[in-house]
């Protein structure tokens, strides 16, 4: 079996800094470790991110919809022996893997293993038919074909499943070993009870997070080996020591590019070009309260990387920024559901549970024609994940400047030192950061 990879992944909900964060780092850790790393997404790729890949050409990095292991893990991919195949061949697989051997018919439909229960079982029909055993050496058995010897009751298990999901089945067998299909009912490999019940944990390196509630989904059925993030400390404890970082910068692709930095290393271009749109994306073009000079420098050298050859058409950091920022910022085009989820995050303080969402655009005029739907929409959301209250934060990212939209118990939040609008939302000149400005000024009421 190869070694199994770790997975580098951002928060639900992902931003342009959580997915260029991921591929940046387990590029790094690739490169300069030598480590088994691929980047993973936790979800849907935002319009900005797509934007972003598109132009400097990569790929969004594959989809892992929870960190509970699947069956396709603990599988071992044995060769298969036809039906019609002599025993001997089956044999010789179960002998050297110490399991059943798989028995797939030519259009790769699994018909059951040969294990030692179903040669036994073979030989007492044989005895049962009166054969005449002092006529059945072993090497005439093994001439027998491998249909005749099979076990065909072996229950089998989609290669996509949760193994959890098969673990009852498994402890009310008295077999050891179990087929896995593909998705189209083929063979797929084998696997063993052990397994099941103990399968192997995911390895996690968490970045651009570190609270439970914002990870992908069964993060306790993952070994976390490590966090890089720069935002508040929320995070679930581990069962070991791990590399800890949570830094002050306006960017986890800061903390990333600066170990790449570090490491005396030049990444190719489009990585480059990625960790300087994560941090550009997250800084707002450098202009966000969260700038620090850190993320100036990176910038810098980023941009000496990503744009210095003349290969993207933008010859500052500045014209790139730009672009990233009016990619993601078209409130007309986008479904209230996609306005609201598509950057949501959920926190508890005390008893209460509450939501921030957040959307940039270009111009706060693009909220007004939509703000009875959108009001709406956030109250649904609201009720539906069982809130006590919703803000949706509309950044305008070319002024710097924010509209809130609430709902729930809004008289929470009567303290926040915004002006509150005729039409019930709140305006707040010079709010863009959600985790420097508005996430402290809430719990600060809460408390
Ligand atoms: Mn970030």
């Amino acid at each position: 079996m190869s070694l199994s990879p770790i997975h580098v992944i951002g928060h639900l909900n992902p931003d342009t800094d959580a997915i260029a964060s991921a591929i940046g780092y387990a590029w790094l850790l690739r490169e300069r470790d030598g480590l088994n790393a691929v980047a993973a997404r936790a979800g849907a790729i935002n319009p900005q991110t797509s934007w972003v890949l598109k132009t400097i050409g990569l790929e969004p990095p594959p989809y892992l919809a929870d960190a509970s292991p699947r069956f396709e893990r603990i599988a071992r991919t044995l060769p298969p022996i036809l039906p019609d195949r002599p025993l001997r061949e089956a044999w010789a697989v179960a002998a050297s893997s110490r399991s059943g051997a798989p028995i797939v018919e030519a259009d790769g439909k699994p018909l059951g293993l040969v294990t030692g229960n179903s040669v036994f079982a073979f030989l007492s029909r044989q005895m049962e038919e009166r054969v005449d055993l002092e006529l059945v050496s072993v090497a005439r058995l093994l001439t027998v074909r491998a249909r005749e010897a099979v076990d065909t009751d072996v229950p089998q298990f989609p290669r996509s499943m949760r193994v959890r999901d098969g673990r009852q089945r498994v402890l009310r067998e008295e077999r050891d070993d179990f087929i896995v299909t593909n998705d189209d009912g083929t063979y797929f490999g084998i696997c063993r009870s052990p397994d099941v019940l103990n399968p192997p944990r995911l390895q996690l390196i968490m970045v651009d997070h570190n609270e439970a509630g914002q990870a992908v989904g069964a993060i306790e059925e993952a070994d976390i080996i490590e966090v890089l993030d720069h935002h508040r400390l929320g995070n679930p404890p581990t069962h070991r020591p791990i590399p800890f970082t949570v830094d002050t910068v306006g960017s986890t692709s800061t903390l990333v590019s600066e170990r790449i930095i570090a490491a005396g290393l030049t990444p190719p271009r489009p990585i480059a070009g990625l960790l300087l749109a994560g941090l550009l994306s997250d800084t707002l073009n450098l202009r966000s309260p969260t700038t620090t000079e850190r993320d100036r420098r990176a910038a810098k050298q980023l941009a000496q990387w990503a744009l210095g050859d003349g290969s993207l058409p933008f010859r500052t950091y500045q014209e790139y920024g730009d672009a990233i920022l009016a990619s993601g910022a078209d409130l007309a085009a986008r479904s209230v559901e996609s306005i609201l989820n598509s950057d949501l995050k959920l926190y508890e303080s005390g008893d209460l549970k509450f939501a921030v969402a957040q959307v940039e655009v270009a111009n706060l005029m693009q909220l007004n024609p939509r703000l009875a739907e959108i009001s709406a929409g956030l109250e649904g959301l609201r009720a539906a994940r069982g809130l006590d209250l919703a803000v949706l934060m509309v950044t305008d990212v070319v002024r710097g400047a924010s509209r809130l939209v609430l709902a729930g118990q809004t008289d929470r939040l009567n303290d926040l030192p915004y002006t509150r609008l005729p039409d019930g939302t709140l305006d707040a000149p010079d709010l863009v950061s959600r985790k420097k400005q508005l996430l402290p000024a809430i719990l600060g009421l809460l408390e």
